[in-house]
């Protein structure tokens, strides 16, 4: 899976979804996806209109937002279109598949609606699966979780592996894992994203455990590399965002050349 180029893996993608990222990757040569965890609408906004052009896909907590609106979302959209990125809202929904389907279609933030994929847990079982399997042909994914980045978390490899296989079973709907390793799963149609990275090794104070692009990619398997504080805390996030795009794309480049 992880010596193949992104066009060949867009051929491969079963979901509408992870075909169209393996495609943005390849056409815009960056495999960055920004973590806007800002709490106000218009620094988000501010801030996709500098880097939009350097990502891939644009990872959301639509829930921290303190003035969220319907107006946000038309905005967001239209710098989507503009600079030709995907959404993913990272709601890590892990409830039975009646309140998923409720907190995903409904409430304040109706995310059904505007995000091109969400985040889920396995844990649940299969039920919250077929309560993200919108019907009537939406192109829509859902990125399961198969690992967690942070420290101590309770995923073992039985689990994981589990969620593996409780995918298999939507091709359709599945663009891929949030996982770390690149032995989680072989499937090449799927996508590996990958957050906890920042250009050096270290950690935050709440558990957090953060990877440097080099081992993400090369010795990791990460394909969609997610970067929150290492661009949105810089000083110029904009500086930074095409820091992080040129170091992903030239690890990747050097993956798929089979230099390693
Ligand atoms: N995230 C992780 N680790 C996981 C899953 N998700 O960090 O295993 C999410 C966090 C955050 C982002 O919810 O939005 O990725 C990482 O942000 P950071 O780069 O600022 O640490």
């Amino acid at each position: 899976r992880t010596s193949l180029t992104y066009e060949k893996r867009a051929e491969l993608a079963k979901n509408g979804i992870g075909k169209q990222l393996f495609s943005i990757m390849a056409t815009k040569k960056t495999n960055l996806c920004l973590s806007v965890d800002l709490t106000s609408t218009v620094k988000i906004l501010d801030l996709l209109e500098k880097v939009g052009e350097h990502v891939c896909l644009v990872k959301t907590h639509a829930d921290i937002i303190e003035d969220y609106s319907s107006d946000f979302v038309t905005r967001l959209k239209q710098l989507a279109d503009r600079f030709n990125f995907l959404i993913l809202e990272d709601r890590k929904y892990a409830d039975i598949g009646n309140t998923v389907s409720l907190q995903y279609l409904k409430g304040l933030y109706k995310v059904g609606e505007w995000a091109d994929c969400v985040t889920a847990h396995s844990l649940p079982g299969e039920g919250i699966l077929k309560a993200l399997n919108t019907p009537n042909g939406v192109n829509r994914g859902v990125f399961l979780l198969a690992e967690m980045s942070s420290e101590g978390n309770l995923i073992t490899p039985d689990y994981k592996e589990a969620t593996v296989s409780m995918a298999s079973k939507y091709p359709e709907l599945i663009t891929g894992f949030v996982c770390q390793n690149k032995d989680t799963f072989r499937d090449p149609g799927l996508i590996q994203l990958t957050p906890g990275v920042q250009l050096e090794s270290s950690k935050d104070d709440l558990g957090q455990v953060y990877n440097t692009p080099e081992k993400v990619i090369l010795e990791k398997g990460a394909d969609v590399i997610v970067v929150g504080r290492g661009i949105v805390a810089a000083k110029s996030p904009e500086a930074q965002a095409v820091i992080y795009k040129d170091t992903l794309w030239k690890c990747y480049l050097k993956r798929v050349s089979g230099k390693l």
